[in-house]
C-alpha cells in the first residue's frame, strides 16, 4: 500500500468540482494538501509549472485540472478542449516526474473509448475504433495525458497511474446551461421550470442515450483508494454501474426539484455517443465499489445548486 500519511500533496485543479471533492476526502488522511489558484499558476505555462514544482516538491500529485464541459462547450471550442489539455497534462506530468514526485494519478474520461465501443466498456478496448466526433478533440488530449503517463513508467519508471470516470455529478458541478454537462442543466432546467410555475422541460437530443453517473465525492474515494493500492500501467475505469436514458433522468431531475411535469425533446441537438457504461470489474477486484444512488446523489447535487442560486 502506497502511504499519504505525511506526504506534501498537490491537487491541481482544487477550484473545479473533482479537485475540491479530492480535497474534502483528503482531508480524512495524514497529509499536507498543496494548491495553487489559477491566478497563482497557469498550468498552461510551462515555465511556472517548472517554477512552482522547484520551490513545493510535491510527493504526490492528482492531476484534477482539466477544461471541461458539456457535448455541446466540446462541440463549440475545440481548439481550447484539446490545447489547453495537452498543454497542462503535459506540464504537470513532466515536472512530477522531473522534480521527483513518488507517484501521480492522472484523470482521464470515458470519452476516450471508440464510439461504438463494445457494453460494458473494458478498459483494453481503447484505441480500437473510431471517437464519438462531438468529444474527439477532448478525448485525444485525455488520451495523451494516459500514453504520458504509461510512457513515464515506462522509460523512467515514474509510479504515474490513470484512471478514467464515467459521467460525474455533484457538489461544485457547472450550471451553466449553455457550457454545463447534462446532469446540472437538466437540475437547473427544473429548478427554473418550478419558479416559473411551468410543468415542462426541454431536453437536447432525442433523450433516448444511455448514460452512467458517478457521485464525485464517491470518484474521490475512489481516487484516493487508487493512489494507495494501484500501481500498474493501464488505467482503471471508475463507474457506478447505474445507467439511465436522458428522458429517465429529466424525469428524476423533475422529481428531485418536486415538479410534477413533462419532457420535450429537441432532435435538433446531438445526442452523442448512443451508450457508455464502463466496466468496472477491474476496480471491483481491488476491492473499492460505488456507495450513492443516483436519486440520492442528485438530491445532494440539488440541495447545492440550490444553496449557490440563494433558494
Ligand atoms: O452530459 P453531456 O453534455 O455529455 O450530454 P456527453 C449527455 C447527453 O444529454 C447528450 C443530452 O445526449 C445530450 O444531448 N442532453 C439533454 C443535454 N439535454 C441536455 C442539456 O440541457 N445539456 C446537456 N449538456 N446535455 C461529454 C463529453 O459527453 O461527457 C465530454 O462531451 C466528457 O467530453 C463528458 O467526456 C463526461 O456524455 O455526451
Amino acid at each position: 500500500m502506497f502511504e499519504l500519511t505525511g506526504k506534501r500533496v498537490f491537487v491541481a485543479g482544487h477550484r473545479g468540482m473533482v479537485g475540491s471533492a479530492l480535497c474534502r476526502r483528503l482531508a480524512s488522511e495524514n497529509c499536507e494538501v498543496l494548491t495553487a489558484t489559477r491566478e497563482e499558476l497557469d498550468l498552461r505555462d510551462q515555465q511556472a509549472v517548472e517554477t512552482w514544482f522547484e520551490a513545493n516538491r510535491p510527493h504526490v500529485v492528482f492531476l484534477a485540472a482539466a477544461k471541461v464541459g458539456g457535448i455541446l462547450a466540446n462541440d463549440s471550442y475545440p481548439a481550447d478542449f484539446l490545447y489547453d489539455n495537452l498543454a497542462l497534462e503535459t506540464h504537470v506530468i513532466h515536472a512530477s516526474w522531473k522534480h521527483g514526485a513518488e507517484k501521480l494519478l492522472f484523470l482521464g474520461s470515458s470519452c476516450i473509448y471508440p464510439k461504438h465501443a463494445e457494453q460494458p466498456i473494458r478498459e483494453d478496448s481503447l484505441l480500437t475504433g473510431p471517437l464519438e466526433p462531438t468529444n474527439e478533440w477532448y478525448a485525444i488530449a485525455k488520451i495523451a495525458g494516459l500514453k504520458l503517463c504509461q510512457a513515464y513508467r515506462r522509460q523512467h519508471g515514474a509510479d504515474f497511474i490513470s484512471a478514467m470516470p464515467t459521467n460525474l455529478y455533484g457538489p461544485g458541478d457547472n450550471y451553466d446551461l449553455e457550457t454545463s454537462h447534462v446532469l446540472p442543466a437538466l437540475l437547473r432546467k427544473a429548478h427554473e421550470a418550478k419558479k416559473r410555475g411551468e410543468n415542462e422541460i426541454a431536453i437536447w437530443g432525442s433523450g433516448t442515450p444511455l448514460r452512467e453517473f458517478l457521485h464525485v465525492d464517491d470518484l474521490a474515494d475512489a481516487l484516493v483508494f487508487l493512489m494507495q493500492n494501484y500501481s500498474e500501467e493501464a488505467p482503471v475505469n471508475v463507474g457506478s454501474g447505474e445507467e439511465v436514458t436522458i428522458e429517465k433522468l429529466a424525469r428524476l431531475a423533475l422529481e428531485t426539484v418536486g415538479v410534477e411535469g413533462t419532457v420535450r425533446t429537441d432532435p435538433s441537438k446531438p445526442d452523442g455517443t448512443p451508450r457508455k457504461l464502463l466496466d468496472t470489474s477491474r476496480l471491483a477486484e481491488l476491492g473499492w465499489r460505488a456507495k450513492t444512488p443516483l436519486r440520492e446523489g442528485m438530491a445532494d447535487a440539488y440541495a447545492d445548486f440550490a444553496s449557490r442560486a440563494g433558494q
